[in-house]
């Protein structure tokens, strides 16, 4: 019996965020988070256990070593214990998009490499259980298990803290047209970053249900007015957040397109931003003004990636290796 297999998934952008947990050990987040997965923008991982002398891992055609190694082997663990195999791993993963774009590849990374093991080790797993796995390799991880648009529902325990879908990848067709501000590396990574907690946390609370209710509703209503205007709403409540925690990740650039577009909107070209953590702006937008977008954000000299809505996370036949 041949224990191999290989998974596809999608990065996600969240329309409302995640920021900070209530279990830091099992992932558990403080509030729910709506996110659409990146089509266009993939990572694709192969894994097998066998009779192999050591674990391995390679990302991106390197050997990975140290903390990233030990958190891929932590994680195949979960699956080798639930099986009760001491087979050794070998892990090849590749992403079609740069690991310093500031795009999450942890999302993509962990939601591949769930499926695939899962795959791999022939666990009949359900959607829900396959997210709540992801969820443990990386938080945002769990909204790339499913379909189209997902909502992470918070949850008070493990069992009870995993994605679904709010609809699926051809339901609304918007595009995340993400501009380039820095290519390096973050200097601190949202695992260490939303640990500093502080009271701008509470304030955030408050309001974010009634983001949640908004952006739900306006996938649902195939609405992106009232989408983009509460997703930018969303992304100021965070950095807000951030930036009290010390955590500046805006550049002087960042700001230049957040302008931009709100520059755009009131020449009557319908586009909103949001910004993970990190410098660059995702721009939402809809197909009649894609072209508009990008040749004005073209104009100022930033490099530009486009996505529209992808599936789930799903098995391949084509092996990396
Ligand atoms: C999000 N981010 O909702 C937010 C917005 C970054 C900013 O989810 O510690 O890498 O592995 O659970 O999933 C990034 O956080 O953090 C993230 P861990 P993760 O997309």
């Amino acid at each position: 019996m041949k224990f191999k297999s290989t998974a596809i998934s999608h990065p996600n952008i969240a329309f409302v965020k995640y920021w900070g947990k209530k279990d830091e050990d099992l992932r558990i987040p403080l509030n729910n988070s709506i996110s659409m997965n990146l089509g266009n923008l993939w990572t694709k991982t192969t894994v097998e256990f066998n009779d192999f002398d050591e674990d391995v891992v390679i990302i991106n055609k390197n050997v990975a070593e140290g903390t990233a190694k030990e958190r891929v082997i932590k994680f195949i663990d979960r699956f080798r214990n639930q099986v009760n195999t001491t087979l050794k791993a070998k892990v090849v993963s590749e992403n079609n998009f740069p690991m310093s774009s500031g795009i999450a590849s942890s999302a993509s990374g962990f939601a591949a490499l769930t499926v695939a093991s899962a795959s791999a080790l022939n666990l009949n797993l359900s959607e829900k259980e396959l997210s709540i796995l992801a969820r443990l390799g990386s938080g945002s991880a769990c909204r790339s298990i499913p379909d189209g648009f997902t909502e992470w529902l918070t949850g008070t325990c493990n069992d009870d803290s995993y994605s679904v879908s709010i609809a699926n990848s051809e339901y609304f067709e918007i595009y995340d047209l993400i501009v380039m501000v820095k290519k390096e590396k973050k200097d601190v990574s949202s695992t260490t970053g939303m640990q500093k907690f502080n009271p701008y946390f509470y304030a955030r609370l408050a309001e974010v249900n009634e983001n949640l209710n908004f952006v739900r509703k306006s996938i649902i209503d195939r609405n992106l007015k009232t989408l983009g205007t509460y997703a930018e709403k969303d992304c100021i409540s965070m950095h807000t957040v951030m930036m009290n925690s010390g955590l500046f990740y805006w550049e002087p650039e960042t700001l230049k397109i957040m302008k931009e577009v709100w520059n755009l909107r009131k020449n009557g070209i319908e586009c909103y931003f949001t910004i993970d953590a990190g410098p660059n702006v995702h721009v939402l937008c809809l197909h009649k003004d894609k072209e508009k977008v990008k040749e004005r954000i073209s104009e100022l000299n930033f490099e530009i990636l486009e996505s529209k809505p992808g599936g789930k996370a799903r098995v391949i036949k084509e092996d990396l290796f």
